[in-house]
Parts: C-alpha cells; sequence; structure tokens
C-alpha cells in the first residue's frame, strides 16, 4: 500500500509567492532564505522544516513563518495575535488527578528561554555561546537555596557520565540532524552544559536546542508540584537575565513549536490498553496532545509507555497549557481503563 509522505510544513507553505517574495531578504546578521529553510531541504521528513537563527527572522520572513506557526499552534489570525500569559496557579486548577496519578512514572515541565540580544542557537558564533553560557551561569548561582545546585559544562562529564544521564532522562542528547543541518551543534560541545540542582528535580540546559532550557522533574504524578517548581525558577531566573520576547509571539524560540510559553509539559504514561487498540494517537489529537517515546523526540515508546505532552505552546497561556495536559491525561486514564 502506498504511504503518503507527510508533508512538512516548510513544503506545504513554501510557495512561489512566498519564494518571490523573500528570495533576496536578509536579517541584520546577514541570514537569509537559505539559513531558514536548510535543515527542511536537507531532511525531507521533517515535520516543520524551519528555524530561526536570530530574532529578527521571524520578522524579516514572515511571509513563510507566520503560515507554519497558525497551522501549527492552529490559530486563526496570526497576523493580529497577542500572546496571553498566566503563570498563576489556582486552587482545584488540578483537580481529579488521581484518575491518572498511578498510571504516570515521571513528570516533566520545560520551558524553552533565550537572551534577548543574542542570536538563536542556529546563528550564534562561537563567542556568543560561550558569552550565553557564562551569563546563565552567573544567573543560576544566584539562585535560592530549594533551587540551589552546580553546573557542569558538557566538556567536562566523562561519556560514561553523559550516557548515564542521558538513559536517567536528565540530560540532553547530541543534537539531531534536524539540528545539524540548521547550525544548532556547531562547535560542539563548547559552551553547552546542564545545572543540576541538589535534589536532582531542577535541572537547566545551557546552549541545547535554546539558550536555555529550564526543566522541572520528579517521578510520580505530582503534576502541580512540579508545575509550581517551574514557575518559580523562571521568576528567579528572570530576575538576572532578560529573555527574548515579543507581545506577538511571545517568548521567542529556534523553533516555531517552541514559542509563546515555550512550555512542554509531560507525563510518561503507562497505557498499553490504548496502545493495542491502535487508538493512541487519535484520542492524543482529539485532546490536543502529543505522544513521543520515552527518550523524548523520534524515539520509541517501551512496555506501552508513552511521552504525553501538550502540542500547542503559542495562543494560550501557560495556565491552559498545563490544564490542558491535566484534563487531557484524565480523559486517556479513563480510555485506558475502559479497554483493559
Ligand atoms: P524537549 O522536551 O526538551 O522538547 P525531548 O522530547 O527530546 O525534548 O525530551 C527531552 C528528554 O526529556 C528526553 O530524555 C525525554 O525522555 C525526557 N522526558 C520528557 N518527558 C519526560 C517525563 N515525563 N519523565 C521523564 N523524562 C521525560
Ligand atoms: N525535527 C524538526 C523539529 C520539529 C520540532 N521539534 C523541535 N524543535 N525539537 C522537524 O522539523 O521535524
Amino acid at each position: 500500500m502506498h504511504m503518503p509522505v507527510k508533508q512538512s510544513l516548510l513544503a506545504k507553505h513554501f510557495t512561489e509567492d512566498v519564494a518571490s517574495e523573500l528570495r533576496r531578504a536578509k536579517t541584520n546578521r546577514g541570514f537569509s532564505l537559505d539559513d531558514i529553510t536548510r535543515s527542511g531541504v536537507e531532511n525531507p521528513d521533517s515535520s516543520i522544516g524551519v528555524y530561526a537563527p536570530d530574532a529578527e527572522s521571524y520578522e524579516v520572513f514572515w511571509g513563510l513563518f507566520g503560515p507554519i506557526i497558525a497551522e501549527y499552534h492552529n490559530i486563526e489570525n496570526v497576523d493580529s495575535l497577542a500572546h496571553p500569559q498566566d503563570m498563576t496557579i489556582k486552587p482545584g486548577q488540578f483537580t481529579g488527578a488521581e484518575l491518572y496519578r498511578d498510571r504516570v512514572i515521571s513528570t516533566r515541565a520545560r520551558v524553552g528561554r533565550n537572551l534577548d540580544g543574542f542570536a538563536l542557537t542556529p546563528g550564534m558564533s562561537l563567542d556568543e555561546r560561550l558569552e550565553v553560557e557564562r551569563r546563565v551561569v552567573d544567573a543560576l548561582s544566584k539562585l535560592p537555596d530549594d533551587l540551589a545546585g552546580t553546573y557542569h559544562s558538557l566538556a567536562d562529564l566523562d561519556e560514561e557520565t553523559r550516557n548515564k544521564l542521558i538513559e536517567d532522562h536528565v540530560l540532553f542528547k547530541q543534537g539531531d540532524r534536524f539540528l545539524e543541518s540548521a547550525g544548532v551543534n556547531r562547535d560542539w560541545p563548547a559552551g553547552r552544559g546542564i545545572f543540576l540542582s541538589n535534589d536532582k528535580k531542577f535541572i537547566v540546559w545551557v546552549n541545547e536546542e535554546d539558550h536555555l532550557r529550564i526543566i522541572s522533574l520528579e517521578q510520580g504524578g505530582d503534576l502541580l508540584s512540579v508545575y509550581s517548581r517551574l514557575v518559580r525558577a523562571i521568576s528567579e531566573i528572570e530576575k538576572n537575565v532578560p529573555f527574548a520576547y515579543t507581545q506577538q509571539l511571545g517568548y521567542l524560540s529556534s523553533c516555531p513549536t517552541n514559542l509563546g510559553t515555550a512550555m512542554r509539559a509531560s507525563f510518561h504514561m503507562k497505557l498499553p490498553a490504548l496502545e493495542k487498540s491502535g487508538e493512541l494517537d487519535d484520542f492524543a489529537k482529539l485532546l490536543g496532545l502529543s505522544v513521543r517515546g520515552i527518550h523524548g523526540e523520534h524515539s520509541e515508546s517501551v512496555g506501552g509507555v508513552y511521552d504525553i505532552s501538550n502540542k500547542r505552546r503559542l495562543g494560550l497561556s501557560e495556565r491552559d497549557a498545563i490544564v490542558g495536559l491535566h484534563v487531557g491525561a484524565r480523559r486517556l486514564a479513563t480510555e485506558e481503563e475502559l479497554r483493559k
């Protein structure tokens, strides 16, 4: 049976009009359409296919980014979007968590953040990468006691320690071929590292796909505890380093899937009956959820365990996104019970 090759959003929205409009455009840092599209051209199996080498790219190449962003985040009038922000935690917003908690092995919530005034990871010079690392490590050294910990530059970690941290879902893998084509892996491992809090529940990746990935991670299904820690940590770090942000697109990121809240909150959930029924992907789509394997993007599930997370990150607040995951997980747990 012919399986249609899933078209990337780049292939879908790179029309003749877009090409002629943007062919000669360049940002002040000299980035062109080729820089934006290289990953999707070199990897035709991309789902998105574009990365922003600097913040200005979103303005200069809006003719291509706009339609891609609108489709991925399901936004009707993206030209007039004003991204909402709300990290408040209201009593009762996670009511009914007992429906899924026993099915959740671990809970993680992360945001991408990038320092204002620097190129984004696909477009950074080595000097910029090292300066971003210096500023972020300085900011992390000022965290309050309950978030305090130690920074390890990637170059200083031996292979065995690195592999153990990756296996334990704590450390990032080296960038995949999509990131390689985009230029994100340049000068690897210089300027990259990981901050680990003393209780190992708070992690910051430095200069992986974004300048920072701020991560809260716990065993079990206590979404309130994981999310509360993330909100507090973001606020503490932002006291010392300004993040790139616009009213329209929220927090800026190298990948258009990580704009707005730039937040992905996920459960490692046991869903063997839904897996066996073949209905998991359809339910996830209905509930606005993404399904990944247990080692993140482009990985496989193991033993019926899946990484279930919010899909949308832009055009809705952090509160709406995290409650959306909570409500979606309740429904998945209910459907799983019905199929046992
Ligand atoms: P990101 O979430 O940063 O976009 P990935 O999907 O690649 O990137 O996931 C990064 C790492 O986080 C992977 O090792 C993945 O296994 C781990 N991870 C994601 N969700 C969870 C979770 N709920 N519990 C434990 N590890 C998780
Ligand atoms: N693999 C690339 C990026 C998709 C979104 N994931 C990120 N940004 N980690 C693609 O275009 O498929």
